[in-house]
């Protein structure tokens, strides 16, 4: 689904009718995730990375808005367009492209949406709040930013202690009491990340989890950013050093920004790669895997995924290039378009022996008919599909097509429930397969 959502509040809702896989968010750049919990459905605060329309030659961030999405299982996505604009902001700089990473949170009834941006007069970031009756909004911006905050990528605790703390990075992390509207800081902003090893970036999120306080936030040791915490029993620290969630990216996005949320029983890390910008770190998108916790609090390191989070209907269209696993020697990804990134992609199964594993798709209670191919092939191939408790089943014959084509087969499979589903190229060489799909 395509859209342009150009309107201050957009009315119009749209959902992505795209199952969970990651980017979750598959229209826009969305960046710098933080995902809250307010009346029984995820709801996902991002930065909108666009090309800057002013300077496009400027590489650098660039955002003008901001968005709101929310979810009931992380796979849908409703966008509910922009909340917030930076001419809406009053003492923003209009022109300011520096809408960055935002938090949001509900206290008594009220959304706070507590967010970075370049002031109208002066340097740098300031950091304020702006206020609505339902977590889509409107929002309507104070007249003034928090006094004596200074920096970008809020953060906001409602404690069990009954205080609410605003962390931020500016001049290291910073993290302060402040009052309950969140007008104003309670007592001096504390230094967080002295006593930490040197490395801390920026985008700290910090949340409470059976009497531990954590703070987790990008680290950079080598190249790019990590994500790592520390945990602490007060909620200004200080601070013990746990390790890394997840490594730094091996294909260079220098940024990660996350935040975690626990929702319906299991806990899920948002972050952000650009993936639909290889070539321009600095347009990302939103990604959701799941994140496990030890007996003892500590936290297992995250693999990021193109799979994601979630069980895909077998009816649906399964996009395989958003796989679980690969056998690298022979496969590839490729955009279906490399000038229209969000039409997704593709992956190319080189030679016989090469597949491609995509877990957790649900067959429900009978067995497909049909096994739909959407692919591409240069020469006659052939795959087989198992989903690892019966034998493979194939061959599936798939005739040399120079342009993207549908195919329909008599499927053979006796999957039912959820199952992974494995698909491996017998003969020919270089198919390139766009998604699958079965059906009754
Ligand atoms: O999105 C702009 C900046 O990049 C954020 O504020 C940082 O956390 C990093 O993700």
């Amino acid at each position: 689904m395509r859209r342009i959502i150009t309107a201050f509040i957009a009315i119009a809702m749209a959902t992505s009718g795209l199952s969970a896989q990651n980017p979750v968010i598959r229209d826009q750049y969305t960046a710098d995730p933080t995902a809250r919990v307010f009346g029984g459905k995820v709801w996902l605060y991002a930065s909108h990375d666009i090309i800057s329309p002013v300077e496009p030659e400027r590489r650098w961030f660039c955002m003008a808005d901001y968005h709101a999405f929310s979810s009931e299982d992380l796979m849908n996505w409703t966008d509910h367009g922009v909340i917030l604009t930076q001419e809406n902001v009053p003492w923003g700089n209009p022109k300011g492209y520096s809408m960055w990473a935002p938090d949001c949170v509900e206290k008594n009834g009220k959304y706070y949406f507590v967010f970075p941006n370049a002031p109208a007069q002066g340097p740098g970031f300031s950091i304020g709040v702006a206020v609505a009756d339902s977590p889509s909004g409107p929002y309507k911006a104070r007249e003034k930013s928090i006094p004596g905050v200074f920096g970008i990528d809020p953060c906001v605790l409602q404690a069990s202690d009954g205080n609410t703390y605003l962390y931020w990075s500016g001049m290291g992390l910073q993290g302060a009491r402040i009052n309950d509207d969140l007008t104003e800081l309670v007592g001096s902003p504390v230094q967080l990340d002295k006593p930490l090893p040197a490395g801390f970036k920026e985008g700290p999120f910090i949340f409470e989890k059976d009497g531990h306080f954590y703070l987790t936030y990008p680290w950079v040791q080598d190249k790019t950013e990590t994500l790592a915490y520390a945990m602490s029993d007060n909620p200004l620290g200080p601070f013990e050093f746990k390790g890394i969630i997840m490594a730094q990216s091996p294909n260079e996005c220098w940024t990660n920004h996350h935040s975690l949320v626990q929702y319906k029983g299991e806990w899920y890390l948002f972050y952000h790669h650009n993936d639909y910008s290889p070539d321009f770190d600095k347009n990302r998108s939103v990604r959701i895997d799941k994140v496990i916790f030890n007996e003892d609090g500590t936290i297992q390191p995250v693999t990021p995924t193109f799979r994601g989070v979630g069980i895909t209907k077998s009816s649906d269209t399964i996009q395989i290039d958003r796989y679980s696993a690969i056998y690298h020697l022979t496969t590839s990804l490729s955009f279906l378009d490399r000038s229209r990134p969000f039409d997704g992609w593709y992956v190319s199964l080189g030679a016989p022996g090469a597949w491609v594993r995509y877990d957790r798709i649900d067959f429900g209670e009978t067995v497909p008919g049909k096994v739909v191919f959407r692919y591409r092939a240069k020469e006659n191939c052939s795959v087989s599909l198992s989903t690892g408790e019966e034998e493979s089943t194939g061959p599936f014959n798939l005739p040399s097509a120079k342009d993207w084509t549908t195919v329909k087969l008599p499927a053979g499979n006796q999957a039912t429930g959820v199952k992974d589903l494995k698909l491996s190229l017998i003969s020919g060489s270089g198919l390139e397969l766009d998604w699958i799909s079965f059906e009754k």
